[in-house]
């Protein structure tokens, strides 16, 4: 296969230099030292602590762990206000704590859970809300606040799209009780495999920490019946290289949404999603949403007509978690509860985003979606 027929795919991670990371892998080689809670995992720690701004962070082996453990650290039970537009991760997260999942609906622009509905979801069983910082645009954090502080409950942002978002000056995960990443491969940041919480408390932090192994707080002493949830010493080693570049990655990121943003708002029928003003983006995604009508062509004609030039866009997320099997009898689950988290969903393609995506190849997409409009 030659290099431009190569398929573009919707992301590629970002490795640091092979070179630096040898060099952090004969350390730990000789150390023997590999996991828990090794030099390499306390100085990430500390070192993403102080890049994302915020207090106190807990790494975890994925986001999926960190955001399943995050219930257990609150004791978070019986009902939990969520969304259904969010990859399935965030409400197995629920599943797997015994927890119902109470779907509300998103807003139609940005698909985050929408305030203005989650008062009527509330029951005697309700304790928390989970909402997601979804595509890295921030959730209406002061509302969905005020809701729980009236009816007392807990609020666990899923920020894995949201790495290094800051929004009025300060990290969107200074807000809620608590808020998970993930530094999963096609995340903005990644250590491979891997996930934090993030907390405003040296007492929450160290429940935390026990919690993720095995709920040892010393040798003999079990607390709870943890997990066994830690980042180990080569992640580590490998993530904090990428914080070196993170920076220039989320630039580069960046240069490649500007593009598409200029070409694509011409076209009629695709609409792109506008960042918060007041919001320091990280350009995870980028999603672009079909109107048939204007456009000419359903949004699968166009998915599968990129697939066919090579193009591999994905429709995150579509179809609805509300959708799977294992929770489409609830009664939130209903598409008439769900009608923007439906639209957005049947009209959603996130394009290929990451940065080592060339002018030219980001240029060439655009010109497929140009030239195939009806
Ligand atoms: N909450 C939210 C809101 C999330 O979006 C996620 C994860 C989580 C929680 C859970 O966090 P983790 O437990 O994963 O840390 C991918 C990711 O696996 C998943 O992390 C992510 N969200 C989700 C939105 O996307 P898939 O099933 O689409 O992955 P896959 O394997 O199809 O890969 C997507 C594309 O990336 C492919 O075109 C190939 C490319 N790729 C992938 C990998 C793994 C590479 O080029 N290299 C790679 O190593 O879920």
């Amino acid at each position: 296969m030659t290099e431009k027929s190569k398929p573009i795919l919707v992301t590629q991670p970002a490795m640091p230099p092979l070179d630096e990371f040898v060099e952090l892998l004969k350390d730990i080689w000789d150390s023997k030292w590999l996991t828990n809670n090794g030099k390499f995992h306390q100085q990430l720690e500390v070192a993403l602590a102080e890049y994302l701004g915020v207090k106190y962070i807990s790494l975890f082996s994925n986001g999926t762990l960190a955001l399943t453990s995050a219930l257990q650290v609150l004791r978070i039970t019986g009902e939990v206000i969520t969304t259904p537009y969010t990859f399935v991760a965030t409400t197995h997260s629920l599943h797997w704590n015994g927890i119902k999942p109470v779907f509300v609906d998103v807003d139609p622009v940005y698909g985050n859970l929408d305030p203005a509905k989650i008062e009527a979801a509330i029951t005697p069983k309700t304790t928390a809300i989970v909402p997601v910082h979804v595509y890295g645009n921030p959730a209406d954090v002061e509302k969905i606040q005020e809701i729980a502080d009236t009816y007392g409950l807990k609020v666990i942002y899923d920020a894995a799209h949201a790495f290094g978002v800051n929004s009025k000056g300060q990290s969107i995960l200074n807000f809620g009780d608590l808020s998970i990443l993930s530094f999963h491969a096609t995340k903005v940041y990644n250590t491979i495999e891997g996930g934090a919480i993030i907390c405003h408390n040296e007492k929450t932090k160290k429940r935390i920490d026990y919690l993720k192994n095995f709920g040892f707080a010393d040798e003999t002493t079990v607390i709870a019946p943890g997990i066994n949830a830690k980042m180990n010493e080569v992640q580590a080693a490998y993530g904090l290289l990428q914080l070196n570049y993170v920076k220039e990655n989320i630039q580069k990121r960046k240069e490649v949404a500007e593009i598409y943003d200029k070409e694509l708002s011409k076209i009629k029928g695709i609409r792109i999603l506008k960042h918060q003003t007041k919001a320091e983006h990280n350009y995870p995604y980028y999603p672009i949403f079909l109107d048939e009508k204007e456009y000419g062509k359903t949004r699968d004609e166009l998915y599968d007509y990129l697939k066919t030039k090579n193009i591999y866009g994905r429709r995150y997320f579509y179809p609805l978690v509300s959708e799977f099997p294992m929770y489409r009898s609830l009664d939130s689950a209903k598409p008439s509860n769900l009608p923007n988290a439906h639209n957005i969903a049947e009209q959603v393609i996130c394009l290929p985003i990451y940065p080592e995506l060339a002018t030219e190849q980001v240029n060439e997409i655009i010109q497929k979606i140009k030239e195939f409009k009806g």
